[in-house]
């Protein structure tokens, strides 16, 4: 899949007091601004037509785009995020989405982000988690079901979602980090395992053929190099202090 576009939110000056389970310190607003910047340029460089949306003070999370839709080919599914506190941030982003894909939505008791779902060609990973319950799971397998893909659940992990651990690098290929080698619900993937102590690098994104790495985990980036992909690195270490990431800052589509 080639993606053109992407929906991003610049991170509000409050984004410190968003949801986090992370002992890095509170994010300095400034830098974490610099760093959003520096993702929206990788993205305009590989030829996304980058949407930005202005922050909202009441949704401290809500630069965590990601979370509020899952785009395929036919069907933009509006979420209904799983933590209380930021439901309602998919209200800006559904009318974006509108004009390129039909609209389906999760609705309660169901509950999924969007960062527990990997959409892998006709395959769809929908991770089970703090966020994405049995039922938002169950909406969504419908949803994507009706339209030809093909929906696996599985536990997330030890991350926030499923895309803290798992990602797609192209192709049939997924990063995972050591909790997911061996797991038996990923067996028709390829598989490259990162080190344990670089689990926050399995947070990396892939975009039109090249992937985006976090900056600053060297042991990943040396297996990525043996791989035959072009690796790009940013920093995102204030997006980490709250639980975020690279693939959480954007909808690609
Ligand atoms: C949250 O806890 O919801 C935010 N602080 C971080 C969300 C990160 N989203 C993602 O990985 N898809």
């Amino acid at each position: 899949m080639t993606f053109t576009h992407a929906i991003a939110r610049r991170p509000a000056m409050n984004a410190g007091d968003g949801l986090t389970s992370a002992s890095f310190g509170a994010p300095d607003p400034e830098r974490m601004l610099a760093q959003h910047r520096d993702y929206i340029g990788i993205l305009e460089s590989l030829d996304l037509q980058v949407t930005v949306l202005d922050p909202d003070e009441k949704f401290p999370d809500g630069c965590f785009v990601e979370d509020t839709a899952v785009v395929t080919p036919e069907v933009a599914v509006i979420t209904r995020p799983g933590a209380a506190s930021r439901r309602g941030e998919e209200a800006a982003i559904e009318p974006l989405l509108a004009g390129h894909r039909p609209i389906a939505r999760i609705v309660a008791p169901g509950s999924v982000d969007g960062g527990d779902i990997l959409v892998m060609g006709e395959q769809v990973l929908i991770g089970l988690s703090t966020r994405t319950n049995e039922e938002g799971a169950r909406q969504l397998t419908g949803i994507l079901q009706a339209c030809g893909m093909q929906c696996i659940s599985l536990a997330a992990g030890d991350g926030l979602h499923l895309k803290s651990s798992i990602n797609g690098i192209g192709d049939n290929r997924l990063l995972v980090t050591q909790e997911f080698s061996e797991c038996a619900q990923l067996s028709g993937f390829e598989r490259v395992v990162i080190p344990a102590d670089e689990s926050y690098a399995g947070n990396s994104l892939w975009v039109n053929g090249r992937v985006i790495m976090p900056a600053g985990f060297p042991a990943t980036r040396e297996i990525m190099d043996e791989l035959d992909i072009e690796i790009l690195e940013t920093q995102v270490s204030e997006f980490r202090k709250m639980d975020g990431g690279l693939t959480c800052l954007s909808i690609r589509f």
